[in-house]
């Protein structure tokens, strides 16, 4: 009722043309002062002010010379601009004009608080627009914020709330891990879920690439590691690889939407696809050398009494892994396979990944072996005993099943889903749960979607969504402004945006 008021008073006051009121009111992201706007991750401080914006059929888009000049070191060049690109294409989808004339400026400015760190922003929406912050990736954030205050429907003027807003992530990893290994998921959906993921500041696109059921990344020298390793799958799910070529084009298209890509090559258990496409990987009294798609985990491994034959095999794939993967991070798996020499071979491979410049990150069982303690520790089992790693300095990336596996069900009993961790399942509210701030030595979150029963793409929305806003939620938002009825009411205002982002969701 407020809204409409409020649409009537500022038609009366500007003008503007004949809309059906009812929709135009239903899309403004402009409740009742007190309550929180329609935004997820929440941001840090949101200071609304009375009375809104409108914005008629243009803008005014003022990239402050700053901007441009003070761009990042050279290796994040293709970020230049992703901000401005980023903009352009919100105004483009609203049918809005960028004009030197346009009724309401929108100001693009770089500046130099350390308050808002590498990732913060400020969004003032006074009379004009502007957003701030430090970086490129701020810039970019803060239009997603924006993004979200705008309806997704075309409309002839959009109303905007008057606010301040300072917002900086709580966690730099905020991520979501993908296993591609057990069922492919092909190169589109892989960029669709990136567009997603940035619209929620998600970061951190961790890709489970190799396991038992496949291998699905081109290594050169390798050939049958994608000619075997990539031809088989889990029953009824997808086979497949992705060529050196796709993965650059994916790297650049990552970069684009400040997300970072995270290789990981599971080593030295589950690795039943390459032994499948070379055999001499086995210790020789293993028979089984076939290609695997059934759904048993920590039955396979490399020969680890055979270090002249695997160590050079695990040297240049990782080696051609860093060169593919720009990123800071190495993933090596290392979960579930019992050897006298794991601990050893743990080591060996983090010191290998750090001699190629990079951090080096295993699953939680890695924590029994001497690592550098910049290793980073994916914690999986909500009871693993980590204090002796945190003792030692690692840091953890929370993956806690029981409330950040997305294989499991959105409800219990869901159809096609894991209840090995929780026989209740993952519900929403289940995932909404998890208190990051309860661990210590935390980098960040990351929720993980396993693939052995998720075999389309169809299944894969609805197993990350809207669960994945969850993962946003908790991996930017200070745990003060953390609230799920409130959640669930910004949820139901952002739902036009996942289906603008073809979606398809679980629905309760
Ligand atoms: C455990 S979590 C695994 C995966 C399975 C998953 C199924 C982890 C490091 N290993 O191999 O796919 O359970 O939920």
């Amino acid at each position: 009722m407020k809204w409409l008021y409020a649409f009537g008073m500022s038609c009366f006051l500007l003008g503007c043309s004949q809309q059906p009121i009812k929709q135009i009111v239903s899309d403004v992201n402009d409740p009742p002062l007190g309550q929180q706007l329609s935004l997820i991750p929440y941001p840090n401080s949101v200071q609304r002010l009375s009375g809104s914006v409108v914005i008629h059929d243009s803008v005014q888009v003022v990239v402050e010379k700053d901007a441009v000049d003070r761009q990042p070191v050279a290796k994040e060049a293709s970020k230049v601009n992703t901000a401005l690109q980023a903009l352009e294409n919100v105004l483009a989808r609203l049918n809005l004009s960028n004009r030197a004339d346009g009724s309401t400026k929108l100001t693009l400015r770089m500046v130099d608080q350390s308050e808002l760190g590498d990732e913060g922003y400020r969004l003032d929406i006074k009379q004009n627009i502007v957003i701030s912050a430090n970086t490129e990736t701020g810039l970019f954030y803060g239009i997603q914020t924006f993004r979200q205050l705008l309806p997704t429907r075309l409309q002839s003027s959009y109303l905007l709330p008057r606010v301040h807003i300072i917002d900086r992530p709580t966690f730099s990893w905020r991520g979501n891990m993908l296993d591609v290994a057990r069922s492919f998921l092909p190169i589109e959906y892989l960029k669709a879920h990136i567009d997603r993921m940035a619209r929620f500041k998600l970061n951190r696109l961790h890709i489970h690439l190799t396991d038992d059921q496949g291998w699905r990344v081109e290594i050169k020298g390798y050939p049958k590691l994608t000619e075997i390793g990539g031809a088989s799958a889990v029953e009824g799910g997808r086979s497949g690889f992705y060529s050196q070529v796709e993965i650059q084009d994916l790297v650049s298209y990552a970069q684009q939407r400040h997300v970072i890509l995270v290789p990981e090559v599971d080593l030295p258990g589950h690795t039943q696809a390459a032994i499948a496409a070379y055999n001499q990987l086995a210790c020789d009294d293993v028979t089984n050398l076939a290609p695997y798609s059934g759904v048993k985990v920590g039955f396979s491994k490399l020969c680890l009494t055979q270090p002249e034959v695997i160590y050079p095999f695990v040297k240049d794939v990782l080696s051609q892994i860093a060169v593919l993967f720009p990123s800071e991070y190495i993933h090596i798996g290392g979960d579930e396979i019992k050897d006298p020499l794991y601990p050893e071979f743990i080591a060996k491979a983090t010191r290998m990944v750090e001699a190629l410049g990079r951090t080096a990150i295993a699953w939680e069982e890695g924590s029994v072996a001497d690592n550098n303690a910049g290793v980073l520790l994916q914690l999986w089992n909500d009871k693993y005993d980590i204090q002796p790693a945190l003792d030692k300095g690692h840091q953890l990336i929370l993956s806690p099943c029981s409330y950040s596996y997305f294989d499991h069900g959105n409800f219990a009993g869901q159809p096609n889903t894991y209840d090995w961790c929780r026989k209740e399942g993952v519900p929403l509210e289940r995932a909404y749960q998890l208190n990051p701030q309860a661990f210590m030595q935390v980098l960040g979150v990351e929720s993980a979607m396993w693939s052995e029963l998720v075999h389309t793409n169809a299944t894969a929305d609805n197993r990350l969504w809207p669960r994945l806003l969850v993962t946003a939620e908790l991996g930017w938002s200070q745990e003060n402004t953390r609230d799920y009825a409130e959640f669930l009411g910004r949820l139901d205002s952002l739902m036009p945006v996942l289906e603008q982002l073809n979606i398809q969701y679980y629905q309760e």
